[in-house]
């Protein structure tokens, strides 16, 4: 598979089949998930009158406040002798939450996810080492199944364990990595310090994702790595990564709209926003049937946008996430997302890729604190310089996302590495 055909359709056919997948999924949910009905029925809405892509907007959002709601299996909408898998949230930031899949959602997800890996070159003769993490994480099986299903050699090897991830790249040579960013910098730094250079491993791509990253943190891995760095999202509720991804063009993430439906809402008012407009993204899935879900918030912001592909995919496009809701700071009346700040301080080369966001609030005040950590070469530098790079970055902070921060220069690796999403905000606020 070089391309699928539903990824090069005319508007009109993809409309066509989302309004058909639409319809089916609505009396689908309707006549087996309780919760969803009565959320129907409240707002007076009957199947029939969802009779194509034009009604999506009747229909009522969901939110994660319903799947904990509805936890574990309020949502599931077949008999659970049906469903074969089911993976769970790490439940870090809230209450954990379940999602179910039926064999045929398996492999759909199987399919978008091997979609995801062709519109990056990768193709039979590749070898794919998978370094999320395997289990209820959806990241280690979700590729997996999709580069498998690609027909391209896959090394199971999860998360961790970065000095054996190390051994593989250099012994099994794997042409493509499938990690989250940050975790690519940390092998990074592992790789140096065994002393291996990038002359002694085989990559050529890389498909990030799972938290935000900054454009500049994509320049930085091409640059480290000499490899192409290719953002790739998703979440767990709507299937897990595979809901788009970006391709050679490096502009924009395709949706796999055919699978799943996409809509930016504004988020004070919950009205639709059109193309290039920014909002949270809200996706229908409108092939799953194990828990479909109906017109998800996700709180992730991005807009949409559609252009004319240099890989002559007609898939919707979407930017580059900004961040979660849930994560941005608004500092003084300013709304910024740790992704901004991260771009700033790339623009600096004497500070490394790793960095924390302290938010506190002293007397009534949101104060906020950026600690980077400086390179080794800078590191042994005199402690002027350092001062002086603090108080340059401070000051292009402040005058590319307009808010004032304390920028601390940490020493290296003082700042604790993550094996996945990495933690950017430490919120004291809230203890
Ligand atoms: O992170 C699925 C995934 C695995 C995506 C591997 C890509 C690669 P969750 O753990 O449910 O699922 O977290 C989903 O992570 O709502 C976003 O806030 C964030 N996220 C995922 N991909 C990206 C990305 C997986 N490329 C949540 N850029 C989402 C920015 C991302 N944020």
């Amino acid at each position: 598979m070089i391309r699928d055909r539903v990824e090069s359709i005319s508007l009109d056919e993809m409309r066509t089949i989302q309004g058909k997948r639409l319809v089916e999924t609505v009396k689908h949910v309707y006549d087996n998930v309780a919760y969803y009905r009565r959320k129907m029925e409240s707002i007076g809405l009957l199947p029939g009158d969802i009779r194509g892509y034009e009604d999506l907007h009747k229909l009522p959002f969901t939110t994660k406040a319903d799947l904990i709601e509805t936890y574990p299996y309020g949502m599931v909408a077949v008999d659970m002798d049906k469903i074969v898998r089911v993976h769970a949230s790490s439940g870090t930031t809230g209450k954990r939450i379940v999602v179910a899949y039926t064999k045929e959602d398996i492999d759909t997800w199987a399919d978008v996810m091997a979609r995801c890996f062709a519109r990056i070159g990768t193709d039979v003769n590749d070898v794919v080492q998978v370094a999320y993490g395997y289990g209820l994480f959806t990241g280690g099986l979700g590729t997996h199944y999709g580069a498998e299903r690609l027909g391209a050699t896959v090394i199971p090897i999860s998360g961790g364990n970065s000095r054996r991830q190390v051994e593989f790249l250099i012994d099994l040579k794997p042409t493509v990595i499938a990690c989250t960013p940050s975790y690519m910098l940390h092998l990074y730094e592992v790789m140096t310090e065994a002393g291996v250079t990038v002359d002694d491993i085989s990559l050529k791509a890389g498909l990030f994702g799972a938290e935000p990253w900054s454009e500049n943190m994509r320049k930085e891995i091409e640059r480290l790595f000499n490899i192409k760095a290719y953002d790739i999202y998703g979440l767990s509720e709507i299937t897990g990564p595979g809901v788009a991804s970006e391709c050679c063009a490096q502009n924009g993430l395709h949706i796999n709209e055919d699978c799943y439906l996409p809509e930016i809402v504004d988020t004070e008012t919950q009205q639709p926003l059109g193309l290039g407009m920014q909002g949270e993204i809200v996706f229908t899935t409108i092939k799953k049937k194990g828990m479909p879900l109906i017109r998800y918030r996700t709180k992730d912001i991005t807009k949409l946008f559609r252009d004319d592909c240099r890989c002559k995919r007609t898939l919707v496009k979407m930017e580059r996430v900004m961040g979660r809701t849930d994560d941005m700071l608004i500092i003084r009346g300013v709304n910024v997302f740790p992704s901004q700040i991260e771009s700033v301080l790339l623009e600096f080369s004497s500070v490394t890729p790793n960095y924390q966001i302290v938010v506190d609030r002293i007397n009534m005040m949101d104060t906020l604190e950026v600690r980077v950590e400086m390179n080794e070469n800078l590191f042994s530098d005199e402690v002027r310089k350092i001062e002086m790079l603090e108080r340059n970055i401070t000051g292009a902070i402040e005058s590319v996302l307009g808010i004032s921060a304390k920028v601390k220069l940490a020493e290296p690796k003082s700042i604790e590495r993550s094996e996945g999403k990495a933690v950017r905000i430490i919120d004291r606020r809230k203890i």
